[in-house]
């Protein structure tokens, strides 16, 4: 066996310590394989099956294997080399898979973004990850991403490449012609299996949820995250049968898990809208057994099969639902309403993920956020001193496990605040632990808004804000909603004799370039903001606040 340079990606990377790999070696979690082989082996144990729709676009696995080698050799022909970033921003279209597994067979890691960032959150990620490279739709949802990313470019040196989907530029590489197949599939596998990345290496970075300013990077291994999507199979009970509807972005660890768990084990990957009507006509035209929702669009199909109940949703067996809070009551209607089971998810892209379990019935799929996938999972729930909290009490979750990584990439002083010095990941939601080991999500301690599973980070909402003239003081909350569970609500102290709306704030925002999903959606102005006996902000306060506004307001209707 030969031993690998360790690759200057882990330089900033936090490993976990060699007792605890060795651990996960013997216990199997880690398996020495990089993810790309697990694909092809799926590939080769059944070739002519379909592996993706995209539309009209129908790829069996052999035309996915030989595109994402294609596209690997010509990444390389490009001058990409292992452990150089590509930034991806594309949407859930096959351009997608190809590109990313042809990242993970040549070791260039793609950094991914959400098709809803802008310039703001880019042009952070082309500098922290060192772009080599941006991938983005020419157009998309009305949006010039080409020209958003040729701005970038611009101003990153490091950034030598656009790759861009369908409509680029002189000058720009042809992602589609990037991703054709291999002229000669059998010697392009050959060469890049000889360049191998290594099991322990980097193979992703995905993006924090966002409690600070800007959001932080996760370097995912190929060890840790084949670990990920095996057990995500055994939750979720996929195999060659499966054929799983895949509408929420894939830039999402939640999505981007489920749809290798499906590759995997040679099911079928649908691409498609997530709005009810289109969702269910591709249900029925393609026979759709699974599919996974933040439970803001569950709730939208639930609506949409009550008033519209013609299309055949006979097919479907599994849906998985997760991100933010299902409400219980909505919980209860999904088996009798969709006709098939509810599974729901806790997770995060920091590594820890938990499922129900079907075999372990309605109360808990109904009443609980699942288990971890892992029995190499650690689970500590601490009170404010951070001490353990008696057996079924709520309070902070800590996690560690064979796909938990021991801290972000190049963020030394975050990691010395979320990760314990013995490598406990902080999530920052409370939990309540039951016996049965399932967990029930109670809140939340961090400063995060979750708008429909979109994460929000508050300090990076008042940072915006207090670039706008006039304001003196501001402090975004979450604010209750019934159909996304919460939006952003920002409160803001003016300087003295000046106003403020919420167009001030809208209209700096957009101007800086941030996503959409961020902006503040109500702005309350007042003379100042309360504080804690440890003079912080007192959220609480604020969110107590503004939820008597809106059932004042409910209640003058
Ligand atoms: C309440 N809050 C939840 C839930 C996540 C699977 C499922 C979800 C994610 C994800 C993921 C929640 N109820 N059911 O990556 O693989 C909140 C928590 C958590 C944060 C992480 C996956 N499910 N959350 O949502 O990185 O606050 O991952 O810490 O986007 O979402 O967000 P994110």
């Amino acid at each position: 066996m030969t031993v690998r340079a360790v690759r200057p990606s882990r330089a900033g990377t936090v490993p976990w310590p060699e007792d605890v790999v060795a651990e996960y070696v013997a216990k199997g979690y880690w398996q020495g394989v990089p993810l790309g082989r697990h694909f092809l082996a799926a590939a080769d144990a059944a070739p002519d099956a379909v592996a993706l729709v995209d539309g009209d676009t129908r790829l069996t696995f052999h035309d996915l294997a030989a595109r994402a080698d294609g596209a690997a050799l010509r990444l390389r022909d490009l001058g990409l080399r292992a452990d150089d970033r590509v930034l991806v921003q594309l949407p859930n279209r096959w351009e997608f898979v190809v590109l990313f597994l042809a990242c993970l067979r040549s070791g260039v890691l793609p950094v991914l973004a959400l098709p809803a960032h802008r310039r703001h959150e880019l042009s952070y990620l082309a500098e922290h990850a060192e772009a080599a490279a941006i991938a983005v739709p020419a157009t998309f949802k009305g949006f010039d991403h080409r020209a958003l990313a040729a701005d970038i470019a611009a101003d990153h040196p490091t950034v030598t490449h656009l790759l861009v989907s369908g409509g680029g530029q002189p000058g720009d590489v042809d992602l589609r012609e990037l991703c054709a197949p291999a002229a000669d599939p059998v010697a392009a596998r050959a060469a890049l299996d000889r360049e191998e990345p290594g099991s322990r290496d980097t193979a992703l970075f995905l993006l924090s949820g966002g409690t600070t300013a800007l959001p932080k990077l996760i370097a995912r291994t190929h060890d840790d995250y084949a670990h990920y999507v095996h057990r995500t199979v055994d939750a979720a009970g996929y195999g060659p049968d499966t054929v799983n509807l895949v509408a929420l972005p894939v830039g999402h660890n939640f999505s981007l898990g489920v749809l290798l768990a499906t590759l995997f084990e040679g099911g079928r990957v649908v691409f498609g809208s997530p709005e009810p009507e289109q969702a269910f006509e591709l249900v029925e035209r393609e026979s759709v057994t699974h599919s996974g929702l933040v439970p803001a669009v569950a709730q939208r199909w639930l609506e949409h099969r009550a008033a519209a109940p013609g299309h055949d949703l006979g097919t479907l067996r599994g849906l998985m639902v997760g991100g933010s809070r299902l409400p219980d009551h909505v919980a209860a209607r999904i088996g009798p309403e969709l006709g098939c089971a509810l599974q729901q998810g806790y997770g995060m892209a920091e590594g820890l993920v938990c499922l129900t379990r079907p075999a372990e019935g309605d109360e808990v799929a109904c009443h609980t956020q699942g288990r971890p996938l892992s029995e190499g999972d650690e689970l500590l729930v601490v009170d404010e001193a951070g001490e353990p909290v008696p057996a079924g009490e709520p309070g902070v979750l800590l996690t560690r496990g064979p796909y938990t990584p021991r801290g972000y990439y190049r963020a030394p002083e975050q990691n010395a605040r979320v990760f314990t010095p013995d490598g406990w990941y902080r999530t920052g939601d409370i939990v309540r632990l039951r016996p049965d080991g399932n967990v029930v999500v109670e809140g939340r301690e961090k400063d995060m808004i979750n708008r429909g599973g979109e994460k929000v980070s508050a300090e990076e909402v008042e940072n915006l804000a207090l670039q706008v003239d006039g304001v003196l003081m501001a402090a975004a909350v979450a604010m209750p909603d019934a159909e996304l569970g919460e939006r952003v609500c920002l409160y803001v102290v003016p300087r003295t004799g000046r106003e403020v709306r919420l167009a001030d704030v809208l209209d700096l925002m957009r101007r800086v370039g941030v996503a959409r999903y961020k902006l503040p959606e109500r702005l309350v102005v007042v003379d100042a903001l309360p504080l804690t006996g440890m003079q912080k902000v007192d959220k609480k306060a604020l969110r107590a606040d503004v939820e008597q506004r809106l059932a004042g307001e409910r209640a003058a209707v």
